[in-house]
């Protein structure tokens, strides 16, 4: 049998290795009766094709972001809040492994569509990239042209801040940035560096506003026609795989960093903020939480209110 998996990147970037070391490993696990294909960003359309042939069973499988999905999926547009998620990498990662919000409730919210989230894992935390304006405070983004993914709650994020958002494929990003279309983007460092959008930017934020999210998903209806043992098989993968993609993201973005930091040819001033600065994003941010409570949610913010408690739990201190 083989089945495919469709990711949002490119061969090297962290979403393609973690679909080719899940695909090396099903077919060991199964003596070579399963071949799972990878395909690259762009081998089967852009970000929001990829939903929607996972959605159809077209693909079975998918390593997708919420953020292309908040038009479908309402409640999960939670992960476009900034400073929702601890500052620790590590207790991000511990809350998205254990949240009863995200594992039970917020799939339960994907599978009305179709598709079902077994895993939610960082690729890292989300800087901010800009020409002309260094970003160090809130009014910098009076006005600024910001590339964001597609998920309203997104551009509403960008809007508190004064910001004047966009959304576009990243597969666009490069040639709009360099071309002044728009003067800025989020990502995490990795991506910052591998995608080269730090080549056509003056300046890279260390803001730790968010954390990349993506999501291992499956076609509902597929998975849950496999045979017991071939849908433990896939579970068991899923749950090493987290391990691994940790460190696999972690080295990417250390990496990444260094590069960025090194790249005489293509310099980048590269700004980290202080707490006091941080905190004027942080209190700029809390009106949004109250706009996905009254506007976004359907269920009057019920999964929010239970992941900030599970945050809360982890990390001794309240997240807003
Ligand atoms: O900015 C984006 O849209 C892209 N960023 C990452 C880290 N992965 C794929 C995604 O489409």
């Amino acid at each position: 049998q083989t089945w495919r998996m469709v990711t949002e990147e490119v061969d090297g970037q962290v979403q393609y290795e973690y679909a080719q070391e899940f695909a090396d490993r099903i077919n060991e696990k199964t003596d070579g009766q399963v071949t799972i294909e990878p395909y690259e960003f762009g081998g089967l359309g852009n970000e929001t094709d990829q939903v929607e042939q996972l959605e159809t069973g077209a693909v079975e499988m998918a390593v997708m972001s919420p953020g292309f999905t908040g038009n479908m999926v309402k409640e999960g547009q939670l992960f476009a809040l900034h400073f929702l998620f601890p500052d620790s990498v590590e207790q991000t990662q511990e809350v998205l492994n254990n949240s009863e919000a995200l594992n039970t409730d917020l799939r339960e919210k994907y599978e009305e569509h179709g598709i079902t989230p077994l895993a939610y894992w960082t690729e890292g935390a989300m800087q901010w990239t800009s020409s002309g304006t260094a970003i160090e405070s809130p009014s910098d983004f009076e006005g600024f042209k910001m590339r964001t993914q597609t998920s309203p709650l997104i551009l509403e994020s960008y809007r508190a801040y004064g910001a004047d958002p966009q959304s576009m494929s990243w597969g666009e990003l490069y040639t709009a940035l360099d071309r002044g279309t728009v003067e800025g983007q989020e990502n995490p460092i990795f991506f910052i560096g591998d995608a080269s959008f730090y080549e056509v930017q003056e300046y890279m934020t260390i803001s730790n506003h968010n954390n990349y999210v993506a999501m291992t998903t499956v076609n509902s209806d597929w998975y849950n026609g496999l045979d017991e043992e071939m849908q433990s098989t896939i579970d068991e993968t899923v749950e090493e795989m987290q391990e691994w993609v940790f460190e696999e993201q972690k080295a990417q973005n250390e990496e990444w960093l260094q590069t960025i930091k090194e790249d005489e040819e293509n310099p980048t001033e590269i700004i980290e903020l202080t707490d006091e600065q941080r905190e004027a994003f942080r209190s700029a941010a809390m009106d949004v939480r109250d706009f996905y409570r009254s506007e976004v949610s359907t269920v009057d913010g019920e999964i929010l209110d239970k992941l900030e408690q599970e945050i809360t739990d982890i990390t001794g201190a309240e997240t807003g």
